[in-house]
């Protein structure tokens, strides 16, 4: 009974204390609001590219990135990001596939493939989220996204890449026996 409630006020002190460090968001205009791609580097296919960032209403804004090149070849979209060697960083997107057949998403990481969806799982028709962790080797990790439709249209949105846990939140939980033998101490007066 005691123990059940020095835990509770422990894990009340933890999840408000865990909720102070913001997750810095790393990735730039990863919800294209600015209307096109500022913030990512743009390298279109050499054939039948189709990469475009088109003003239509989503669950995150009024833009979303749409990738339909129709030759098989890749449209991509890079950003190098502040992250730091052994780092561990979640990767989130949002995606919608319009139709399904000829069509890939790759999502690469340090110059790896750590996500390969081909063909892009099932027909979406409607945002579902994406979301993976990766661990940083070096010291700024590019990021980059390909992708080609040759029968309709992957819309993405909503890209986030945040570190894991977030800083602070490690310093957080190293403090923790801390805490709870603080509260003990306190009770026991
Ligand atoms: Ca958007």
């Amino acid at each position: 009974m005691r123990l059940s409630s020095v835990l509770r006020t422990s894990l009340v002190v933890v999840s408000a204390t865990l909720t102070v460090p913001a997750s810095a968001e790393l990735v730039t205009n990863g919800g294209f609001e600015t209307g096109d791609f500022t913030g990512w580097t743009v390298e279109n296919a050499p054939v039948g590219s189709s990469l475009v960032v088109y003003n239509d209403s989503t669950p995150f804004g009024s833009h979303y990135a749409s990738f339909a090149a129709n030759g098989g070849a890749y449209d991509s979209i890079s950003q190098l990001l502040a992250t730091s060697a052994g780092q561990e960083y979640s990767i989130s997107f949002w995606v919608n596939n319009f139709g399904v057949e000829n069509d890939s998403l790759l999502i690469d990481w340090e110059g790896v493939t750590v996500q390969n969806l081909t063909p892009l799982g099932t027909e979406l028709e409607s945002w579902t989220q994406i979301t993976f962790n990766v661990t940083a080797l070096s010291d700024g990790s590019l990021f980059r996204i390909r992708g080609f439709d040759a029968q309709s249209a992957i819309a993405l949105d909503a890209i986030s890449v945040t570190q894991v846990p977030a800083p602070g939140a490690a310093a957080v939980l190293a403090a923790l026996p801390l805490l709870g033998n603080g509260r003990r101490r306190r009770r026991a007066n």
